[in-house]
């Protein structure tokens, strides 16, 4: 009888560089990697004239989320879905409208409030599990597969101005006046994004990405209380249940207290937004945390020489501690692909 041959640790960049190694190369994947950037996407939308149709449906998704696997060879796959299914999931209804973003009926008062269900209907959401289990089956075994959520900052600001604004004021106005009701929000929003992500995880992710991308509009103490203290407890409550799941946090934009994020919440991985100091990063955090970033995507977008220094300085500067190559903030629509080529060339060298 021959025994199978033990498994190296890790088949995985990724898992590898999230448990704190430094690799000869370091992974890559991009935020909102399966999209408009990409014509395969492009016609694969418009077999669908709704977005939350198209996120509710394993067939399409499914085939989003691998589309940038089969062009790259990304290290990473991110399930194909929207941090906006949890309001709906809670029976708040959105919709996309074309070329407008999210709408959803603004949550203004206690009575707003009171509409929502108690708990987040997991059945509602039993099309993105769906779309996890198929995807799982047709990845590479070197790619890691990772789930995602809006942090409740970041998801109760939609709620609360029913749509994206610049700076989310209508929130922030809402979680100064009425803090009490706020707190209620956010608490709910905690529970279900725990519900939520540990499903993603028995479907099949590895890792879950929690992406706060409002978090740099708040001041100090509103930052503790609406964006860390949050985060804290998903990342506790999905490893209470979850302990060998990864987790990446990504506070957006919130600059000197990235240090005290890391302080308080236990995470595996920080994700690095554009304006990052990568050389700080590098002397202060790389220590103690693998992070991940950190590419303007407008540089991406432009190209030529500028892509070229952008994307070295970043490896040079990054590449000594546990790092993860991404971008500081989504793709932008009109990347162009030769672009995406030419950064993963100067990466994989
Ligand atoms: O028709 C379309 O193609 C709509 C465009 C689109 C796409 C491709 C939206 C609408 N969402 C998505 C997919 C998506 N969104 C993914 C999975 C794909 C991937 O990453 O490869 C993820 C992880 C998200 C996350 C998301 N949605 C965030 C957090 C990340 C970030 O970019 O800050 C946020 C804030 C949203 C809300 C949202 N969904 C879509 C839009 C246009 C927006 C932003 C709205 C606004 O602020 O105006």
């Amino acid at each position: 009888m021959t025994l199978p041959l033990p498994k190296p640790l890790n088949s995985k960049p990724i898992l590898d560089a999230l448990a704190g190694k430094v690799l000869p190369r370091p992974p890559v994947w991009l935020m909102r990697q399966a999209g408009r950037y990409l014509p395969e996407y492009r016609e694969l939308r418009a077999t669908s004239d709704s977005f939350m149709h198209f996120c509710f449906s394993p067939d399409l998704a499914s085939r989003a989320t691998l589309q940038p696997i089969e062009r790259f060879g990304f290290d990473a796959a991110i399930l194909f879905s929207d941090i906006l299914v949890i309001p709906e999931a809670l029976g708040q209804k959105v919709s996309f409208e074309q070329g407008e973003g999210p709408r959803l009926q603004p949550i203004g008062d206690a009575a707003g409030l009171s509409r929502l269900h108690d708990q987040i209907d997991l059945k509602l959401l039993e099309p993105v599990f769906e779309t996890i289990d198929r995807v799982k089956g047709e990845l590479p075994d070197a790619v890691a597969f990772i789930g995602f959520c809006g942090a409740p900052w970041t998801v109760a600001s939609y709620m609360i101005a029913g749509k994206g604004t610049p700076d989310q004021a209508p929130a922030r106005l809402f979680a100064y006046r009425y803090p009490e009701l706020f707190e209620k929000l956010i608490g709910k929003l905690v529970s279900a994004s725990i519900d939520y992500l540990v499903r993603q995880i028995a479907a099949g992710v590895e890792i879950v990405q929690i992406f706060d991308s409002w978090a740099g509009v708040l001041p100090g103490p509103a930052f503790r209380k609406w964006s860390l203290e949050p985060i804290l407890k998903i990342a506790q409550g999905v490893k209470a249940k979850c302990p060998d799941a990864r987790i990446i946090a990504f506070p957006r934009g919130v600059a000197t207290h990235l240090m005290e994020f890391l302080d308080c919440v236990d995470i595996d991985a920080l994700g690095l937004n554009t304006s990052d100091n990568t050389r700080w990063v590098a002397q202060y955090i790389q220590g103690r945390k693998t992070v991940q970033g950190n590419l303007d995507p407008l540089v991406l977008l432009t190209g030529g020489d500028s892509l070229e220094s952008e994307v070295r300085r970043i490896l040079y500067e990054l590449s000594a501690g546990p790092f993860i190559f991404n971008l500081g903030h989504g793709i932008l629509p009109s990347t162009p692909i030769e672009h995406v080529e030419k950064m993963l060339r100067v990466i994989r060298g």
